[in-house]
């Protein structure tokens, strides 16, 4: 994903606004929710602190600035759903999870040049690159260091992990601005830089919280799922979202390069439009290209075939959950992939 280069807002989110209930997930409406999110804050909190009181500050630093915290999250409704709470450990399982990916999102704010995530400036234009990559390595060995302490299993399954997010963002690099990229390297790469994070974050939350092996499976199907589901969405959004609603400018995605569903799908339409945008791609637009490119896209039915990929991992998720127990966290499981999605509607 790119991001924003508009001024920074220095502003730090506050603990209560970090908990603050967000009626965008089924998820957060879990009865513990509340508290299981007081916990997760605390123990990521926890995971970053070293004697080094600059290394501190650069770690903690996007931790404070928010994020939704969805994977932690997932891992807790993966566990309770059984009925049970989840323990101090499974709220461990899911903190590394979000370490790796606040590690990314160090590494990838890097990639971008960005300027500002989560509101505030980015590491790399705070403190420079240097520290924002030792940073982003050093919240993956903290990531590293509590799944090891959660097991061998989870310990591979971390590091196979990381390794996945590598290749997805490594296959979308290695398409940028190509207006011939196919959909399967699309599939490959979200698979592997985001999907595959939610899918071991319920696995964890399955695998700590001792569930047996089919539940566990179901769970990173599950998992898998609701990560495509959220990745779909995210580029659809990046099409036909305003700035405003995004808090970044939209339609970064194309003009960056990085040819998405509803672009790919448009592109294989085959007709006049379809020619019209593939003689926009293949290098950087301008902002009337830009415009121009996203206006074909918005306007034709290849961003409907993108909502229709997302409605069938949507049912994929769901079906997972009819492996999984009647109870509460079932239901928010089952729930929160078409929530994802409903969010595209508001914006279509
Ligand atoms: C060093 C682990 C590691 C990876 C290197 C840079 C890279 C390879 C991967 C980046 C992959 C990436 C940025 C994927 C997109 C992930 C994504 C969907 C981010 C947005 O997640 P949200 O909405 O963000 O959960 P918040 O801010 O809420 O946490």
């Amino acid at each position: 994903m790119r991001h924003s280069s508009t001024t920074p807002s220095l502003s730090v989110v506050s603990q209560e606004e970090v908990l603050a209930p967000n009626a965008t997930s089924p998820l957060l409406a879990l009865a513990s929710m509340m508290s299981d999110r007081a916990r997760i804050e605390s123990a990521m909190r926890d995971a970053v602190v070293t004697p080094d009181s600059y290394l501190n500050e650069i770690a903690s630093h996007l931790i404070v600035a928010g994020g939704k915290r969805l994977r932690p999250v997932l891992a807790v409704a993966g566990a309770q759903i059984l009925g049970s709470e989840a323990s101090h450990d499974v709220v461990r399982g899911g903190v590394s999870c979000e370490l790796v990916h606040l590690g990314s999102l160090y590494h990838d704010d890097v990639m971008d040049e960005a300027d500002i995530r989560r509101g505030v400036e980015t590491v790399n234009a705070k403190w420079g690159n240097l520290q924002a990559i030792l940073a982003g390595d050093f919240l993956l060995s903290r990531a590293s260091e509590i799944a090891a302490s959660l097991g061998t299993e989870v310990a591979g399954l971390l590091a196979r992990t990381i390794g996945w997010l590598c290749e997805g963002q490594i296959e979308e690099l290695r398409h940028t601005y190509d207006a011939g990229r196919t959909e399967s390297s699309y599939f490959a790469s979200i698979r592997g830089k985001t999907a595959s994070l939610y899918g071991t974050a319920a696995r964890i939350g399955g695998i700590v919280a001792g569930h047996d092996r089919p539940m566990i499976e179901s769970l990173t199907e599950y998992g898998d799922g609701y990560g495509m589901v959220f990745q779909i969405v995210d580029d659809i959004l990046d099409i036909t979202a305003t700035d405003e609603q995004l808090g970044k400018p939209a339609g970064h995605d194309i003009v960056e390069g990085v040819y998405t569903l509803p672009v790919l799908l448009t592109l294989a339409l085959g007709n006049s439009a379809a020619d019209e945008l593939d003689d926009l791609l293949g290098s950087p637009l301008d902002a009337s290209q830009q415009e121009k490119a996203l206006a074909i896209v918005r306007s034709n039915v290849g961003l409907a075939a993108a909502v229709e990929t997302a409605q069938d991992y949507v049912a994929r998720a769901e079906s997972a959950c009819d492996d999984f127990p009647d109870s509460e966290a079932t239901v928010a499981l089952r729930a929160a992939p078409r929530a994802l999605l409903d969010s595209v509607s508001v914006h279509a």
